[in-house]
């Protein structure tokens, strides 16, 4: 791109940080996924809402193209900035700007970390529940553009659900302040929810006003080994009708076993198996004792029928957050590995079958490949990372498994499921966004983008 350009953008942006260091371009120009090299031309680090009001002005005046970023930790390519664009950090807007406990309501700018947020929440006694493994880094308008989901969800729904207000900036520059923190508002299309998972295509998060909720009771931890596959809904309808859970996560023993040998932990229980079910659930002070025994008496029911094979109640805090690092630790275990991502999801009920048929198709498509296998299978949500064999080019390897998810997207569909559960579609799922959605879907969604984002400068060539 020309130096004039650039300066052209830069004089119409009065007081912005403007960086085209190469380090902060390599650093800003990419999320977590690894199949394509950043390649940006400026890293823009707007200080407030009129800054990233005129910056949108200035790229329509220029022709330039803007990437909004948060953390940087999505696995679909959403922030990657790969063709000459401009960057918008939040990393200037980290403020928490307004405290409201009584309407439980807390208004912070988009580059708040997640973490920050719910330890926020928790100084006020309340409790931001959106939580997973990246939650340090991204940032709330991140989890926003992506509708974020983690381990809570089977409880307390997604990020779309926490969004009571939310300030954007559109494609042509003007803020729009929607729906204002109200719990009923009925006047007309709400369009906070259209920016919700719009992965920066529509506009540009600058504020969110999130709903908190009630701090949760203290809680235990099981860890059960599965005696197969196709029992793992039967052991949750059996942990559901006597426990309340606010967490039921799945995982195969490949996970397992990485994550052990990446960061050199033990082994959980004595005995292996192929799958492995961790969940979570209340354990109110007043009723303790009676609890723990329900959810001893219900283990010991499963080991007889043969359900599970064995498994491990915690008794600690300690214990507690060790079991979760079992869960939690496999996407990082899995990064070295360039894994190519899916994040696939059915309806629970369909889970099982969707499985078996999805094991049998990927061992098929992906030999000589080690598949992971876990996800949030309490809602229906399937990871399944395939690892590139060493030594294997990385365009390669994308080829190969591009190829291979034709197939598994049309199981996908045929399951009536979703190629993007929680991960959003970006950049690396575009090609299959018409197995989740249908033509005339497609086709509102370029109109709504053509009506929000009239030049075309808003993270282009994603999603749609
Ligand atoms: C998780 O559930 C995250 O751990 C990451 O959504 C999943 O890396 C993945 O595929
Ligand atoms: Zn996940």
């Amino acid at each position: 791109m020309s130096t004039s350009r650039i300066d052209t953008f830069r004089a119409q942006c009065p007081g912005l940080s403007l960086s085209t260091d190469p380090g902060v371009l390599e650093s800003h120009g990419q999320d977590w996924t690894r199949f394509r090299r950043p390649d940006p031309t400026a890293v823009a680090f707007p200080a407030d809402n009129t800054q990233v009001s005129d910056l949108v002005r200035a790229a329509i005046a220029t022709g330039m193209h803007l990437v909004p970023s948060g953390g940087r930790t999505g696995l679909s390519g959403g922030a990657l900035a790969a063709s000459g664009e401009i960057v918008v950090s939040m990393d200037r807007m980290r403020r928490i700007l307004h405290e409201d406990p009584a309407d439980r309501l807390l208004t912070v700018q988009a580059g708040v970390a997640i973490a920050e947020v719910q330890a926020r929440a928790r100084e006020l006694g309340l409790y931001y529940p959106v939580s997973f493994a990246a939650e340090g880094s991204a940032q709330v308008g991140g989890t926003i553009a992506t509708n974020a989901g983690g381990i809570r969800v089977l409880r307390h729904g997604m990020t779309r659900e926490r969004v009571k207000g939310l300030k954007v900036i559109d494609g042509r520059g003007r803020l729009l302040d929607l729906n204002r923190g109200l719990v009923k508002n009925a006047s007309g299309y709400d369009l906070r929810h259209l920016m919700i998972g719009s992965e920066g295509t529509l506009g540009i998060v600058v504020e969110a006003t999130l709903r908190l909720t009630e701090a949760p009771p203290p809680s235990r931890v099981m860890l059960l080994a599965l005696d197969s596959m196709p029992v793992m809904m039967t052991v949750l309808a059996k942990l559901r009708g006597s426990l309340r859970l606010s967490a039921c996560e799945f995982f195969s023993v490949g996970a397992l076993e990485l994550v052990c040998r990446s960061f050199d932990l033990r082994y959980p229980l004595e005995t292996s198996a192929d799958g492995f079910l961790l969940v979570e659930f209340d354990v109110p002070a007043a009723s303790e004792q009676h609890i723990e025994e329900q959810a001893l008496a219900i283990f010991d029911e499963m080991l007889e029928r043969g359900w599970i094979l064995d498994g491990v109640l915690s008794t600690s805090e300690a214990q507690k957050r060790a079991l979760w690092r079992y869960r939690e630790a496999i996407s990082e275990a899995a990064a070295p590995y360039t894994p190519y991502k899916n994040d696939l999801s059915v309806r629970v009920s369909k889970l099982p079958d969707f499985l078996q048929d999805l094991t049998t198709l990927a061992e098929a498509r992906f030999a000589g490949c080690s598949l992971l296998w876990y996800g949030h299978v309490g809602d229906g949500n399937l990871h399944m990372n395939v690892l590139k064999p060493e030594g294997e080019e990385t365009a390669a390897f994308e080829r190969r498994c591009k190829e291979a998810s034709e197939a598994i997207y049309r199981l996908v569909r045929a399951y009536g499921g979703s190629v993007s559960a929680e991960h959003g579609i970006g950049l690396l799922k575009r090609p299959f966004l018409g197995y989740s959605c249908s033509e005339e879907e497609i086709e509102l969604m370029r109109g709504i983008k053509q009506v929000m984002d009239p030049h075309g400068i808003l993270n282009p060539g994603k999603l749609l």
